[in-house]
């Protein structure tokens, strides 16, 4: 990974082989199955946007998908989840289907907000939300922390952040509470080094985030190589086990890269190309592939299937969106609060 602001990280150690061995080969690949459809996915729908088939806003999680595919496989989707505008990815690893994710992108009806949000608001059960707000969703998976400590659920929240949040006045008011509190919470930086065009090292005081930050709430705070899945994968599985049992929040910072502009309108001219074709050679999908066939779990063959399969998905999910009802005009004012 291209690292030009010489930052020390201290990464979480991990035994590739070990979790090569725990997951084991049918879990393994799922989790290549699913980086590669989100690659595709939004691959296919950021065509239909060019194409001025979808309004709105658009961001793209091309280069994260190792983070929350990982963290999913690792915690398990039977807790609280939460994320930014750029949650295509974790809604559909949290279990929304690409054709009700499309239908949204397309506003239509049967899309997964009913056609009313867009590509910056999905929910599931377990999904609160993306969220358009910087910061706005970390106390609110604060709240689903305290919500799961009180019922005494044994839940846990996990809260996706940029590294642009942690600027935010709520970043730091809903971190002094959940560690006051001892609140089963794990916030996670993806720091993708851009906020929208603000380099990183411009915005935020400290380096590296969680490690220096992480103290000063009283919590531990940990350091992770977003990259690499099985490095993610032991990452998440341990905060989970320690926030399970000892309900104290974790604070992480996962290094990772987007491929594309911050949103869809951004050409992203603030960066060389030699920097991104550097960041490139350091793809999540390359790197995971690549550890499974030298490990003997997939051959090259079944992988360009897999992919093939994947990219049938998200071809027929914008089928069925083009073929989608929008909402009848009468609906208009559902779901919307009148006092
Ligand atoms: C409170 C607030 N301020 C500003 C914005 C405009 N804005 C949208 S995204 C963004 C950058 C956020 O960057 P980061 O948190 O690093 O997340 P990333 O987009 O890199 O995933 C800004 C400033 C906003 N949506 N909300």
């Amino acid at each position: 990974m291209a690292d030009p602001y010489k930052i020390k990280y201290n990464f979480f150690p991990f035994d590739a082989q070990k979790v090569i061995n725990d997951l084991g080969p049918d879990r393994l690949k799922e989790a290549l199955r699913q980086m590669l459809l989100i690659r595709n996915f939004e691959t296919r729908a950021e065509s239909a946007y060019l194409q001025g088939k979808i309004g709105g806003f658009f961001h793209s999680y091309i280069g994260q998908e190792a983070i929350q595919t990982a963290a999913v496989e690792a915690i398990g989707k039977d807790n609280w989840w939460i994320t930014t505008y750029r949650c295509h990815a974790l809604a559909l690893l949290l279990g929304a289907t690409p054709n009700e994710i499309m239908a949204e992108f397309f506003g239509r009806a049967n899309g997964n907000a009913g056609g009313r949000g867009g590509s910056m608001h999905l929910y599931t059960e377990r999904l609160l939300g993306g969220f358009g707000i910087v910061g706005g969703q970390v106390p609110i998976a604060t709240g689903a922390a305290f919500t799961a400590k009180y019922l005494d659920s044994k839940e846990i929240a996990v809260c996706f952040l940029g590294d642009g949040a942690v600027a935010q006045g709520a970043f730091h008011e809903s971190l002094n509470l959940a560690a006051l509190w001892d609140l089963p919470c794990l916030y996670v930086i993806e720091n993708n080094v851009w906020g929208m065009g603000t380099r990183v090292d411009r915005a935020i005081s400290v380096q590296p985030i969680a490690e220096k930050k992480a103290e000063g709430y009283g919590m531990e705070g940990y350091s992770v190589e977003g990259m690499n899945f099985l490095g993610c994968y032991a990452a998440f599985k341990e905060f989970y086990r320690k926030i399970q049992d000892n309900s104290k929040p974790i604070l992480v910072e996962v290094i990772t890269e987007r491929f594309k502009g911050h949103s869809i309108s951004d050409p992203a001219v603030y960066r060389s190309k030699d920097d991104l074709q550097e960041c490139m050679k350091r793809d999540p999908l390359i790197i995971l592939s690549n550890q499974l066939i030298e490990a003997g779990v997939l051959t090259v063959a079944e992988y360009e299937q897999m992919n093939k399969e994947q990219k049938e998905i998200a071809v027929a999910s914008i089928k069925h969106a083009e073929e989608s009802p929008f909402p009848d005009p009468i609906t208009l004012g559902d779901d919307v609060y009148a006092p």
